[in-house]
C-alpha cells in the first residue's frame, strides 16, 4: 500500500526543505590549496569572507554551494499564507491523484496550516506535521473478538453489505477463519440469493472452513435467510452468524431499501461496509451512502496489497466517522489486518 503516494509525499517534503544548490563564484587555481578549489558548503554570511581570500589575478569560475531559493529559503523569516497556499497546492495534486477525497484533503489543509501558518521558516519540519495531520484523520478500531465475546448478544450478528464485487464473501471466510482462531464459534448465512453461484461460493468457503451454511433457494427473500441463520445459531448455541448479502449500487433504491429491510429483520450487532480500496473515492461515496441507509459500524477495505495509492485507507473514516476494521491483503484465509492507524501511517514513511 501506497507505494505512489509514499514516493511522491517523499519527494514533496524533500523538495519543500531548505536545499543546497550549486553558484558560481570566481576562485582561484591554484592546485595546491585543497580547500580552495575544492567546491565547499558556505554560509551567505562567510561569503563575504570568501571573497577576500579569493583575489588573486588568474581567478577562474568554480562552484560553491550557497542555500536555494525554495520556498522555505528565501531568506523570509515565517512562513506566509500565501506561501503556505503555494505549498500546499502541489501537495492537493498529489493527493488527489492518489484517491484521497476532496474533504478529507481540505481536512488535511486546515490542520496543516494551524501549525504552519506564521511559523519561523527554519523551524517547519513538514514531514511531521503532515504525519500528524494525517493521523487525525484516521480511527482506531475497538477491539474486534473482545467486542463480540464481551456482548449479550448471542449470537451475535454482523451483516457484510456493498458494492458487487467488493470482496464481501471472501472477507466473511477471512472472518470466520479469524472467528474460529478466536474460538468462537461461526455459522454464514447465504443471503445473497441473487445468484446461484453466490450461494454456492459461500458453501465452498463453508465447507473448507467446517462450518453450517444456512442457505435458501436462488431467488428467496434474503431477510428470511439471515432470519432462519439467527435461529440456527441460537438453537445451537453457534457465537456468531455472519450475513453475506447481494452486491447493490449504493444509487439503487429498490436495492438500498432491501439492505435497509434486512438490517430491520436481522437486527445485526455489527453492519460492515466492505468497499474496494483500489476503486478509490468511489468507495469513500458507497460507504458514505451505505452508512446513510443502514447506519454503519465499520468499514473492511479489501484489495489493499494491490492498492498503490492508499487515499481511500486515509479518507473513508474521516468522511464517514466511522473506523476501519480490517484491510484485506490477499486472497488466502488469513489476508485480513487488523487496521492500525499507526501502522498505516509508518507505511507512508513519513
Ligand atoms: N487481491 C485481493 N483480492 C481480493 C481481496 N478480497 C477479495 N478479493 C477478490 O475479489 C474478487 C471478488 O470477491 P468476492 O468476495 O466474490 O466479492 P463480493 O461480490 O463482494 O462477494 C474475488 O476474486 C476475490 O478473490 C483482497 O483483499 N485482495
Ligand atoms: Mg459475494
Amino acid at each position: 500500500m501506497f507505494g505512489k503516494l509514499k514516493e511522491k509525499l517523499k519527494n514533496w517534503v524533500s523538495k519543500n526543505k531548505e536545499e543546497e544548490i550549486v553558484e558560481t563564484v570566481p576562485t582561484t587555481t591554484n592546485k595546491k590549496s585543497k580547500s580552495v578549489s575544492k567546491p565547499k558548503k558556505i554560509s551567505p554570511k562567510k561569503e563575504s569572507k570568501k571573497k577576500v581570500a579569493i583575489e588573486e589575478p588568474k581567478a577562474k569560475e568554480e562552484p560553491i554551494i550557497t542555500p536555494k531559493k525554495s520556498i522555505f529559503s528565501k531568506f523570509q523569516k515565517t512562513l506566509t499564507q500565501e506561501k503556505f497556499d503555494n505549498l500546499f497546492q502541489e501537495l492537493q495534486i498529489i493527493l488527489l491523484q492518489n484517491n484521497v477525497a476532496y474533504e478529507t484533503v481540505e481536512a488535511i489543509e486546515a490542520s496543516l496550516s494551524k501549525p504552519l501558518v506564521g511559523k519561523p521558516m527554519k523551524k517547519v519540519n513538514l514531514a511531521t506535521e503532515l504525519k500528524t495531520a494525517i493521523e487525525s484523520l484516521l480511527i482506531n478500531p475497538p477491539n474486534f473478538i473482545n467486542q463480540i465475546k464481551s456482548s449479550d448478544s448471542k449470537p451475535y450478528i454482523i451483516l457484510f453489505a456493498g458494492i458487487n464485487g467488493s470482496g464481501k464473501t471472501t472477507t466473511i471466510a477471512k472472518v470466520a477463519h479469524y472467528l474460529q482462531k478466536n474460538k468462537l464459534s461461526v455459522c454464514l448465512a447465504a443471503a445473497d440469493t441473487f445468484r446461484a453461484a453466490a450461494i454456492q461460493q459461500l458453501e465452498e468457503h463453508a465447507q473448507k472452513l467446517n462450518v453450517p451454511l444456512i442457505k435458501k433457494d436462488y431467488g428467496a427473500d434474503p431477510a428470511a435467510v439471515g432470519f432462519d441463520a439467527i435461529k440456527y445459531a441460537k438453537k445451537n448455541k453457534i457465537d456468531v452468524v455472519l450475513i453475506d448479502t447481494a452486491g447493490r449500487m449504493q444509487n439503487s433504491d429498490t436495492l438500498m431499501k432491501e439492505i435497509e429491510k434486512i438490517a430491520r429483520v436481522t437486527k445485526p450487532d455489527m453492519k460492515i461496509f466492505l468497499g474496494e480500496s483500489i476503486t478509490g473515492n468511489d468507495a469513500t461515496l458507497q460507504a458514505k451512502a451505505f452508512n446513510d441507509s443502514i447506519g454503519l459500524t465499520g468499514i473492511i477495505l479489501s484489495k489493499a496489497d494491490i492498492d498503490e495509492k492508499g487515499g481511500t485507507a486515509l479518507s473513508v473514516s474521516h468522511v464517514t466517522n466511522k473506523p476501519i476494521l480490517f484491510l484485506g491483503t490477499g486472497q488466502d484465509y488469513k489476508d485480513l489486518e487488523i487496521f492500525d492507524k499507526e501502522k498505516l501511517i509508518e507505511k507512508l514513511g513519513l
